[in-house]
């Protein structure tokens, strides 16, 4: 079934009158239990199984190992909620009652296949698997309101994709800002990596915290000021100590002489960390899904959203060692952390000591003013078309800052994309619309629709608030942004200025990810292959901007679209959330993501 699903699939791209992309092949089912002595072991990483190694394009080639891996989840809410920093959240939306929810295991190429119930008590739900390709396979991205209808309460539907990629990522929620109510967890994927090492600590998802109900947060943004709210902690692994002198650090144990893989993820609703092992070196083996050629530091800027695996020798004195938290300096990433009394930190222990508290401070890191590197190169090296690039108005977004009146408000704060808001319905979805051969958009859905095999995209930031851009079905080259300013507040914007910004593009050899960092007062710009037939959400990973409306649509491909979505992929759910919102007291009073 699946493989005939993947046939149809490729027999449509090759059937458009597009170039065809270089379109993913499923290679011939080999004996994974054959990695043999010689892959996947402590001195070899980077050798996966027959025919597959960390110079493997994945979008080009993957195992198929004819595994299915199945996840049953129920959807929980909970009031008073006790979190692992001993402290009561108002409303906690929970995965079979655990936060972080589940870990989703897989093999490089395995399918995935999770059943979600939601159990909640008032609001739909629906679960975006962030940074999975989802090749050909947009409905289950779970976007609600582009991809799917969210789910009632009551309903259950079967999410179901294929580890395209591997390394380190995470799930959560994309109905409005509910993942700020705890609906998030990690994803793991086994595959090679570009450096050996020989334990893996496993995921390491490094939160900000909130006790407040996700909804009455967001709604504390729509007037004036509009200013993100505070957050109350910030959880290691779901786990910190608490302002009021409870909870417990997060202790993680190393064991001496060894070298150990972390897969860092920052699941944050709204903060950026910088992230420092005190007296010890990280060394970046991936960023996001992609295997990078390996690069030592001292310190990791981390946005929400990104994700590094990362290498760590236990090398030194054996002793307790503080793994701090930090962020930029106070305009530079308009952080929300409130605490100062107890700086966020976990404890890494050697096996051969007794668990303690670390001895030294240690030293802060310099201030990342809110910019993640980029100067570094994938394994698996790719050009972007240089000739294809140009800078017009069709391709340039511009992000600002909008006060207008609205309903009660005498000014509403929200964000404008290329003039507009974005504010979707859950109940028509743009898969929907496509399915129903109906391609007549609100302006609202702030569509974008674009041609050739090739996007390039200049997003231009005019407000002072860096953002952290996302794009779902896809790794983007990163192809240059503008310098970091200071004071960006009152800093003037400079946009893109294609005379003397080209010539700065990098075009061989750019980094990808699925996350980064658009500079405040400046811009970024983006490429991606247009070879996955979709409609693709680009948005602000800080939920409360998305909530505010920071967000585009990407539609891509759109003759290809109805090969792989079928109106009754999304009628059953539609069908029973349209009845369902008909009566329900819980309204959309934000853009819905
Ligand atoms: C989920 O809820 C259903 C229905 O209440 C129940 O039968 C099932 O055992 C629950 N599963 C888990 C994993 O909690
Ligand atoms: C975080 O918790 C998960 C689930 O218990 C565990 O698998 C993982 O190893 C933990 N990560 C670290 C770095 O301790
Ligand atoms: C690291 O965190 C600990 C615990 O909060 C704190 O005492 C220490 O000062 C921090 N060190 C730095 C350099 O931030
Ligand atoms: C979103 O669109 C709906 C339908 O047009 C409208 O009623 C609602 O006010 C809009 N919401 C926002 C936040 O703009
Ligand atoms: C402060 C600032 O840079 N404001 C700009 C916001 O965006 C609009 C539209 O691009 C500009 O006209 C403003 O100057
Ligand atoms: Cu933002």
């Amino acid at each position: 079934m699946k493989k005939l699903f993947f046939l149809q699939a490729i027999g449509l791209f090759f059937g458009v009158g597009q170039s065809a992309p270089s379109a993913q092949v499923d290679v011939a089912p080999r004996d994974l239990e054959k990695r043999g002595p010689t892959c996947n072991t402590a001195s070899n990483r980077r050798c996966w199984s027959d025919g597959f190694d960390i110079t493997t394009d994945y979008e080009a080639k993957i195992p198929n190992t004819g595994v299915t891996r199945r996840y049953e989840w129920n959807i929980t809410q909970h009031t008073d909620w006790v979190g692992g920093d001993g402290l009561p959240k108002d409303i906690a939306m929970l995965i079979n009652g655990q936060f972080p929810g589940p870990i989703v295991k897989a093999d490089w190429g395995d399918w995935v296949e999770v059943t979600v119930r939601n159990q909640l008590e008032c609001e739909g739900t629906s679960i975006h698997w962030h940074g999975i390709r989802m090749l050909a396979n947009a409905v289950n991205d779970g976007a609600n309101g582009i991809t799917e209808c969210p789910l009632p309460p009551g309903a259950t539907k079967t999410y179901r994709w294929r580890a395209e990629q591997y390394g380190t990522s995470w799930y959560h929620s994309h109905y409005s800002s509910q993942y700020a109510n705890g609906l998030t967890g990690s994803i793991q994927i086994e595959g090679p990596a570009s450096l050996n090492y020989e334990e893996d600590l496993g995921v390491f998802p490094i939160t900000d915290w909130y006790y407040g109900d996700a909804e009455a947060l967001q709604r504390s943004l729509i007037p004036r000021p509009g200013a993100a709210p505070r957050s109350d902690n910030v959880l290691f692994n779901g786990s910190h100590v608490n302002a009021q002198g409870g909870g417990e650090y997060y202790r993680v144990k190393l064991k001496r002489n060894k070298r150990h893989r972390l897969r860092l993820i920052n699941p944050s609703v709204d903060n950026h960390f910088t992230v420092k092992l005190q007296n010890h070196d990280m060394t970046v083996i991936a960023t996001d899904f992609v295997p990078v050629n390996s690069f030592t530091t001292s310190q990791i800027f981390m946005a929400p959203g990104q994700r590094y695996d990362v290498t760590i020798d236990a090398s030194q004195t054996p002793g307790n060692y503080w793994f701090n938290v930090t962020f930029s300096g106070s305009q530079a990433c308009g952080n929300s952390w409130i605490s100062d009394t107890h700086p966020p930190a976990a404890i890494f222990q050697y096996d051969t000591v007794q668990p303690g508290t670390p001895t030294s401070q240690g030293t802060a890191p310099p201030d990342s003013k809110c910019e993640d590197f980029i100067s570094y190169t994938p394994v698996v090296e790719k050009n972007v078309p240089r000739g294809g690039f140009s800078a017009t108005e069709d391709n340039t977004l511009d992000v600002e800052l909008v006060n207008k009146p609205w309903e009660n408000f005498p000014e509403r704060v929200y964000w404008n994309v290329h003039g507009s808001t974005m504010n979707i319905t859950w109940e028509d979805p743009t898969l929907e619309y496509i399915a129903a051969g109906d391609l007549d958009f609100p302006e609202r859905y702030n569509l974008h629709t674009f041609s050739g095999d090739w996007a390039y995209w200049i997003i231009e930031n005019t407000s002072g608030i860096p953002h952290p851009m996302h794009l779902h079905g896809h790794d983007f080259y990163v192809l240059g942004r503008s310098p970091t300013v200071d004071s960006p507040f009152v800093a003037p914007f400079v946009p893109f200025n294609p005379a003397t910004d080209i010539s700065k593009l990098r075009f061989d050899r750019a980094t990808r990810r699925d996350t980064t960092m658009m500079p405040a007062k400046g811009w970024v710009v983006l490429a991606f292959r247009a070879d996955n037939p979709g409609a693709w959400l680009f948005h602000c990973h800080i939920a409360w901007h998305a909530g505010q409306g920071l967000s585009v649509q990407f539609l891509e491909r759109v003759a290809d679209i109805p090969g792989t979505v079928q109106l009754s992929d999304i009628e059953p759910v539609c069908t029973q959330w349209t009845e369902y919102y008909a009566t329900s007291q819980c309204l959309q009073f934000d853009s819905g993501l």
